[in-house]
């Protein structure tokens, strides 16, 4: 119920980072990869870390927030692949100001990539997933899905509406056998989080202190539960969100 034989996976922003691993993850079980970057030379980079993983993926240029460009790439995917089977909305970014020094173009960019673009791509691929009968969205969400920091306001905000717009698709169109998840990963090293892993960033400690399993996550951790989202295992999960996060959010912190 893990095999993704034959079926076409597209990961948003997958030339490194969490998207990379969980494409691999899915080719891995069988599925083929397509993936996009916002240019050129970094998606070149991620076809060639693909081929060294020894796997075949297709990488184009799109902007996710770009509809006219990700309705052009569904529509090559399907000419090229016969359609998009499994969508992972992994792309995204994160800008760390206070939010009474964050200017309203900040927050908009913030806005735009987190939820404005999983909506964009959701949007192309399920006319396509309703024509086939099946189909599979994953929304990569966040701790920041159900909890607040300083500084990170418009990060906040999007992946809180992006768990409601993974419950909305669900309830919209689970009964065309699509189901739409969301997975949360916790903190993770990737370079998205570098800035919050030096040694002496008081963040580094206290993010072990939060978590139960007393580490930060890697890539590797989110691949089985991706996976399984991915796959028939997941036929009757439907609007869930998985999070993936050593328990932080089941833990108050380790006392001091
Ligand atoms: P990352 O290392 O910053 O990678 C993000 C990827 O998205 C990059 O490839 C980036 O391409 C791409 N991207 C950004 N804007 C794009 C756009 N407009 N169009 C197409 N691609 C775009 O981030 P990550 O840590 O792997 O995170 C991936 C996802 O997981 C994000 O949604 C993030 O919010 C979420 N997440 C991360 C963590 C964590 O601890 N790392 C935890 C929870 C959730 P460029 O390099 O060209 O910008
Ligand atoms: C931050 C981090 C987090 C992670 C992740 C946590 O500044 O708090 O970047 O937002 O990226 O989303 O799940």
């Amino acid at each position: 119920m893990f095999d993704l034989t034959g079926k076409t996976a597209w990961i948003t922003g997958a030339s490194y980072g969490i998207g990379f691993a969980i494409a691999s993850g899915l080719a891995k079980q069988g599925a083929r990869i397509v993936f996009n970057d916002i240019n050129q030379e970094l998606a070149d980079k991620g076809v060639a870390s693909y081929k060294e993983a020894g796997i075949d993926a297709a990488g184009y240029v799109c902007d996710v927030t770009d509809e006219p460009s990700v309705q052009a790439l569904v529509q090559k995917i399907t000419q090229t692949l016969g359609g998009v089977d499994i969508l992972v909305n992994n792309a995204g970014i994160i800008k760390r100001i206070p939010m009474v020094d964050m200017s309203p173009e900040d927050f908009r960019k913030v806005i735009d990539v987190d939820l404005n673009a999983p909506f964009i791509c959701s949007k192309a691929v399920i006319p396509g997933m309703i024509e086939r009968g099946h189909g599979k969205i994953i929304n990569i969400c966040s701790m920041m899905s159900e909890l607040g920091r300083e500084t990170v306001s418009a990060y906040a905000a999007a992946k809180g509406g992006l768990k409601m717009l993974t419950k909305n698709i669900a309830s919209e169109y689970g009964e065309f056998n699509i189901q739409c998840n969301g997975l949360g990963p916790g903190y993770i090293e990737t370079p998205q989080t570098a800035p919050l892993r030096t040694p002496e960033h008081p963040f580094n400690k206290f993010i072990i202190s939060k978590t139960p399993a007393a580490r930060w996550g890697t890539t590797d951790d989110l691949v089985g539960p991706a996976v399984f989202l991915a796959s028939d295992a997941s036929n009757f999960v439907n609007g869930h969100i998985l999070y993936v996060d050593g328990g932080i959010l089941a833990y108050i912190g380790k006392q001091p």
